[in-house]
């Protein structure tokens, strides 16, 4: 027999923050997706302006998009892909691309594989050279400590030039580490934990958090993180980047 649901979830969706724990996910199959779902944590349909969804594929699972005014960033949770861009390129776990508006490709997983996927309109600049296709892998880029905290690891994945208008940032705290203080900015954040675990103030609610769980963040929202457990713990987080508001 079927234990009965608690109606209970962590997950909590508001105006300006959201909390989506995956007692709550539902996977969907849109067109284009073969042998894989897509759970959609973030969507403008929420008041975001961008998408934040993770693929999960069975082995030889798909899926095959044409970018038009979109831009992507996919970053490789867990399994072996393959994408499907100007050739074949290997992702593993860590592994990440953007590709700008315009592109075509396919992910083919060769493994049960997890992505996650940051999507959203780019916006161009006068005089300002288009975005470029990048591959690459988490191991490839720097730990920075965070305005100098060695107890809070930044990791910044894309270029800081103005053609890029998407940051998508690795953040990894040491047990009792913290954001430096609560941080009020315009710019929006989808934000996925990676690794351990802590408490996330979003406006004026405190979250206990964990691997896999999601957060919105809109422009405003208050901000703060505290990391707990014993292991150090990560999460990945996209901003908008190099908009000033009002252009
Ligand atoms: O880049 C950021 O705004 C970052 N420090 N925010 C966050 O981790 N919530
Ligand atoms: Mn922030």
């Amino acid at each position: 027999m079927q234990t009965p649901h608690t109606a209970l979830t962590r997950s909590r969706i508001t105006n300006d923050h959201a909390l989506i724990t995956p007692e709550s996910h539902v996977l969907l199959s849109p067109p284009g997706w073969l042998k894989a779902t897509v759970v959609y944590f973030i969507s403008p349909q929420m008041g975001a302006n961008f998408t934040m969804f993770m693929g999960v594929y069975e082995t030889g699972g798909e899926c095959q998009r044409n970018l038009k005014d979109n831009e992507v960033l996919a970053y490789v949770l867990e399994g072996d892909v393959d994408l499907r861009f100007e050739g074949e390129n290997m992702l593993k776990t860590g592994g990440f691309f953007f590709l700008p508006p315009g592109s075509s490709f396919t992910i083919k997983a060769k493994s049960a594989a997890r992505v996650l996927f940051f999507e959203k309109m780019y916006e161009p600049l006068d005089g300002v050279n288009p975005p470029q296709a990048i591959i690459s892998h988490e191991s490839k880029i720097t730990k920075e400590p965070f305005l100098g905290d060695p107890g809070a690891l930044l990791q910044v994945l894309m270029p800081m030039d103005a053609q890029y208008d998407m940051g998508v940032n690795i953040f990894e705290f040491a047990p009792g580490g913290t954001l430096p203080n609560v941080e009020n900015h315009y710019m929006e954040h989808g934000l996925y934990v990676l690794q351990g675990q802590g408490v996330y103030r979003l406006a004026e609610s405190w979250y206990p958090v964990q691997k896999d769980d999601a957060i919105w963040m809109a422009p405003y929202c208050l901000q703060w993180f505290v990391a707990s457990g014993k292991q150090s713990t990560k999460y990945i987080y996209y901003k908008d980047m190099n908009r000033p508001p009002l252009v």
